[in-house]
């Protein structure tokens, strides 16, 4: 089955969809994006993440040229015509097309594309057995410089976390910012658990808001967990007794190893078992209906 693809109001075949070299997504990286799940026929979060798109458009002064209800429906059908129940949406909003100068004035009118597809996930035994992690050198930048708050298609500073990751051989990576606190993974927010506490990151360390992230605070609050935003350095990761990622992407994968230590004895523990298991319902059973 051949994807249909959203581009500015009309559907195109895969092979057929095309946006301009002088398009400023592509110059500069200048634009927005959202990645969200389908499950079960229902588009998870999707409120949320069109809320967070709105909010990164805001902030780079980026106009998107619907309203919040057309960006609704324009993801509803993209994904209706797909025919997909389960899968994965990406959604980017450049600035446009302009002229060869990075002046966003040149930009009369940005361009919105909504691609529906199937998501490459972490294999599924690393679900089971956790995945080893190292702290790259590549800084998250400061929230005063690119805050990781918008969530633009300039991820070179990710891509670049990315690489060391993979020529360090472990699975994943976790950012720090310039003083030396653990911010986020390469694409994924991060939680440490001691002693039955639960900590994740503050957004002023420089994160990205995940959605993943607030649905298990939401969980946590739940189940009675404590939970708290603090910030965190490469210790705490160290002799925490359970770590994982979270991610629309990347859902709830445990943490093993950081640096060379084992995480607790080295198994996912008994509350990330709890959240991935809790996670699962969850998705099954709430969202924006598609083709009822
Ligand atoms: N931090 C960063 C930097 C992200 O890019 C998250 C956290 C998690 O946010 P949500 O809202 O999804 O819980 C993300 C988003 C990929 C991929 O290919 C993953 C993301 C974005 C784009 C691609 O794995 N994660």
């Amino acid at each position: 089955m051949s994807n249909i693809i959203y581009i500015d109001g009309q559907f195109y075949s895969k092979e057929d969809a095309k946006i301009s070299v002088y398009d400023h997504g592509l110059l500069y990286g200048d634009g927005i994006f959202e990645g969200l799940r389908i499950y079960n026929g229902r588009i998870f979060k999707l409120e949320e993440h069109i809320d967070r798109l709105y909010d990164s458009a805001k902030s780079i002064m980026l106009n998107i040229p619907m309203t919040w209800q057309e960006m609704i429906d324009a993801h509803v059908e993209t994904v209706r015509r797909n025919g997909l129940r389960d899968g994965y949406i990406r959604t980017l909003v450049t600035r446009g097309v302009g002229n060869l100068g990075i002046d966003p004035r040149s930009c009369s009118k940005a361009t919105l594309v909504i691609i529906v597809d199937k998501i490459a996930l972490y294999p599924a035994e690393l679900y089971e057995k956790g995945i080893n992690v190292v702290t790259v050198a590549t800084r998250r930048p400061a929230v005063d410089a690119l805050t990781p708050r918008v969530k633009s298609l300039n991820y070179l500073n990710n891509v670049m976390a990315k690489i060391e990751v993979n020529l360090a051989g472990a699975q994943g990576g976790i950012m720090l910012n310039h003083d030396g606190y653990v911010t986020e993974g390469t694409a994924d927010n991060i939680f440490v658990i001691k002693n039955g506490k639960i900590v994740t990151t503050p957004k002023y360390v420089g994160i990205l808001e995940g959605i993943t992230r607030n649905t298990i605070m939401d969980m946590a609050a739940e189940y009675g967990h404590p939970l708290l935003e603090e910030a965190l350095t490469r210790h705490d990761l160290f002799v925490a007794d359970e770590i994982f990622f979270t991610g629309s992407g990347a859902e709830i994968i445990p943490v093993v190893k950081v640096d060379g230590r084992e995480i607790g004895n080295g198994k996912p523990g008994p509350i990330t078992w709890q959240f991935i298991n809790g996670y699962r319902q969850v998705v099954n059973s709430t969202g924006y209906s598609v083709f009822e």
